[in-house]
């Protein structure tokens, strides 16, 4: 019996603890964040920097565009009204809600700078090869993931600099958080959730630097990916 009840329990509370970036700060500037639950029964909904997303449910299919700054099936995502503003060097804080303790698994945000001549508030990058990689963190020499120990250690809030020598430009700052579960330690693909969160923002500055190496997302993760297969391993090794 009280195996049922535990078992219960978890149930209940993986399905309230998925979550979003509900405010950004980026530098001083303090933005709301696209929040599912409220913004999606508004229509129009209000005007974020942040792409909007259907709920809190993790993306798993590798080969879907949702992948990118999330959706669904049902629910595609789409480029949001307003832009943010930072300058290179200052740093980004993602308020994510409250994180549930059996997701965890590495944190990771990318950047993708919109084309000469685009309006970020019209991009869609599609397949295209547009993104790189500009934070990664795992797990660190105690033991604790990013997702969810050193997230909630640090109060839901993560911390992103932009790079000192990065163009100025249009962005989409993409914040992700992967999930193996405890209790469903998978062993194959498909077994990580994603959580993917996107917000435009115009870096200023008088940087000149552009990574030559970019991925697509879809794209950068296959079945194939350490972080994708062998699960358990990954979550043994960091
Ligand atoms: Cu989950």
């Amino acid at each position: 019996m009280l195996k049922l009840i535990t078992f219960v329990s978890l149930l209940v509370s993986q399905v309230a603890a998925h979550g979003w970036v509900q405010e950004i700060t980026l530098g001083s500037k303090v933005y709301t964040g696209f929040l599912p639950n409220t913004d999606n029964a508004q229509n129009p909904p209000p005007a974020r920097i942040f792409r909007r997303i259907p709920d809190f449910n993790p993306i798993t299919d590798l080969t879907r565009i949702d992948l990118q700054c999330g959706g669904s099936p049902t629910y595609q995502t789409a480029p949001a009204p307003l832009v943010g503003q930072i300058a290179a060097q200052e740093t980004a804080k993602l308020n994510w809600t409250a994180w549930p303790a059996n997701h965890k698994g590495p944190v990771l945000t990318y950047l993708a700078k919109a084309p000469e001549g685009v309006d970020i508030t019209q991009w869609l990058p599609g397949t295209d090869a547009v993104w790189f990689k500009i934070d990664e963190v795992g797990k660190d020499e105690n033991g604790r993931w990013a997702a969810s120990d050193l997230l909630t250690a640090a109060s839901g809030v993560w911390s992103v600099k932009i790079p000192e020598n990065l163009a100025p430009g249009q962005y989409i700052l993409r914040n992700e958080m992967l999930a193996s579960l405890t209790r469903f330690l998978a062993t194959a693909y498909p077994g990580i959730q994603f959580f993917p969160s996107c917000a435009q923002i115009e870096v200023t500055g008088t940087g000149t630097g552009i990574p030559s190496e970019l991925v697509s997302i879809p794209g950068v993760y296959t079945p194939e990916s350490p972080v994708t297969s062998k699960i358990s391993k990954w979550r043994q090794e960091g």
